[in-house]
């Protein structure tokens, strides 16, 4: 599949959550490159960047995408043939995506150790990466369960419920608004990340905040499930994360109100560090606090200082 085609299908939420869509961006590129098989290294390079171009535009706040796109060009300026490029790009996409499904996993072992038996744990949106800690916990024999909130407009929790219940896990559905009241009754929640910034605030799917608050006034663990390049090196430099807003028909179908309402639909939002408990990685369980340094050693070397 083209990278036209692979951003179209992000655009529309065929494709998503943060880290899926950086799989697949890179797994794209890869595409492209491998879709050429002349031998001019000039029009390689423009035809991937080009690919590279509609994918960073395909979902704004993601950062994971940026990153995952970033790290397929490590090296690349040093090729000098065609075949060279796009090796190293081939070598780049899978070494990445080897690397993200690796941290899932360590993220879900570390995570689990979160969860005790008998816990009743509060999860918002479809993260693949909080679902792999409770995932773990189960294997690991633990027995507890979940409350999935809808997510809307999308109602991602949909997903998160039949993930879940394919497990095993016992999963009970509530809708957003219902957070604040089942909140006094739970032990923790687990929620995935978009992007998390320097200064440690978490960007995550819409109304991931409200759920901190509620979480924070009922001093119940709010603990955030993140590979490592869901951490922002552009945030380092002062960059602000950009919220993206989708189409007013995801929240209302057209006709329901007069022309002159208008509709805003954000569809993430930031918490901010002091409302979570702690961000599990595949390098360890780390206070939000510990952001900067996060970029700093694993994304900085490659991804500021180098920067291809
Ligand atoms: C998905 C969402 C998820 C994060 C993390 O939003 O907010 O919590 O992307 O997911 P959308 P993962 O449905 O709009 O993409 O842990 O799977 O990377």
């Amino acid at each position: 599949m083209s990278a036209d085609d692979v951003a179209e299908r992000i655009s529309s939420m065929e494709i998503r959550g943060a880290a899926e869509i950086a799989r697949q961006a890179a797994l794209a590129l890869k595409e492209e490159a491998r879709s050429y098989s002349g031998s001019d290294l000039e029009e390689l390079r423009s035809r991937v960047e080009r690919g590279r171009d509609a994918l960073l535009a395909s979902r704004p706040t993601a950062i994971s995408l940026w990153n995952g796109v970033q790290y397929v060009f490590k090296d690349t300026s040093k090729a000098v043939t065609a075949d060279e490029y796009r090796d190293k790009v081939s070598e780049n996409a899978d070494r990445f995506v080897k690397r993200s499904k690796n941290a899932l996993r360590t993220i879900g072992r570390l995570g689990a150790n979160r969860i005790r038996d008998g816990d009743r744990v509060l999860t918002h949106c479809n993260s693949k990466a909080a679902i792999a800690v409770m995932a773990a916990a189960w294997e690991q024999g633990k027995r507890f369960e979940v409350f999935a909130t809808e997510s809307r407009p999308w109602r991602q929790g949909v997903l998160t419920a039949n993930d879940l219940s394919e497990l095993g896990i016992p999963v009970t559905m509530i809708i957003d608004s219902a957070v604040r009241y089942v909140m006094k009754d739970l032990d923790l929640v687990l929620v995935g990340a978009d992007t998390i910034a320097s200064n440690g605030a978490v960007i995550n799917k819409i109304g991931t905040s409200q759920v901190a608050l509620a979480a924070h006034e009922a001093r119940v663990p709010f603990t955030v499930c993140a590979e490592t390049f869901k951490f922002s090196p552009r945030t380092i430099y002062g960059e602000l994360v950009k919220i993206e807003e989708r189409d007013a028909t995801e929240v209302v179908k057209e006709g329901e109100v007069p022309p002159q309402v208008k509709v805003f639909n954000p569809v993430f939002d930031a918490t901010p560090p002091e409302y979570i408990d702690s961000i599990v990685t595949e390098i360890g369980v780390i206070p939000p606090y510990a952001a900067y340094q996060v970029i700093i050693k694993e994304l900085g070397q490659e991804f500021i200082f180098n920067e291809d």
